[in-house]
């Protein structure tokens, strides 16, 4: 199991999932706000800081990281979203591997997801596979619709989506709250129960 690093041009390198093992494991319990305005709290997540990964085991081998300000993150299952690096290697975001003492399941992004609190839940890539380095901002194809991609979604600013009112997208996404809900409980029933 392995992360691709790509970049405009240069070859792409890879880390090995296990070769995170040599980084030391961070612990950290957060909130997570899912942009359709549901929130689970206290959550306890356990892998490695990003910006330990950069700085240790990309930089050093991946020659299209080196003027990367702008990144696309790509996943086993087709989702693809975007952050700014400078978002990547703040001091709470993590590539996790595990959730409330339990290796992380499937539903929930295994074998290694993206943790950033700061921002909405559709940034915090499950299944994580490939980390595309650019030096700006690049077009590419979101998961869903363009709206609902905003480039940096901080959930302290609301940034819900791209050129709709946040207000606006509250009252749009509201009334699927019960059907998300529901699917995180069920996933979170079945871990329960692995
Ligand atoms: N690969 C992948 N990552 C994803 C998604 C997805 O569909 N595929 N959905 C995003 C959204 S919208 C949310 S709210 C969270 C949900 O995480 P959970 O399933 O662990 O609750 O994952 C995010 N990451
Ligand atoms: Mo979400």
């Amino acid at each position: 199991m392995a992360l691709e690093v790509r970049g405009e041009g240069a070859a792409s390198c890879t880390v090995g999932v296990p070769e995170l093992e040599s980084i030391p494991r961070r612990e950290q319990s957060s909130d997570f706000h899912c942009v359709t305005t549901w929130t689970a709290v206290g959550l306890r997540w356990s892998g490695w800081l990003f910006a330990d990964v950069w700085r240790q085991l990309i930089l050093p081998r991946c020659a299209s990281a080196a003027d990367c300000n702008f990144v696309v993150l790509k996943a086993r299952d087709g989702y693809v979203t975007s952050l700014l690096l400078a978002d990547l290697l703040h001091g709470d975001v993590l590539l996790a591997d595990r959730l409330d003492g339990r290796p992380l399941d499937v539903a929930h992004g295994a074998p290694l997801r993206l943790i950033a609190p700061k921002h909405y839940g559709y940034k915090n890539v499950k299944h994580l596979s490939a980390i595309e380095c650019h030096r700006a901002r690049v077009p590419y194809r979101a998961a869903g619709f363009a709206f609902m991609d905003h480039p940096r979604a901080r959930v302290a600013e609301e940034e819900r989506g791209r050129g709709i009112p946040a207000v606006l997208l509250r009252s749009i996404y509201r009334p699927l709250v019960g059907s998300t809900i529901r699917r995180f409980a069920h996933a979170l029933t079945k871990q329960a129960g692995t």
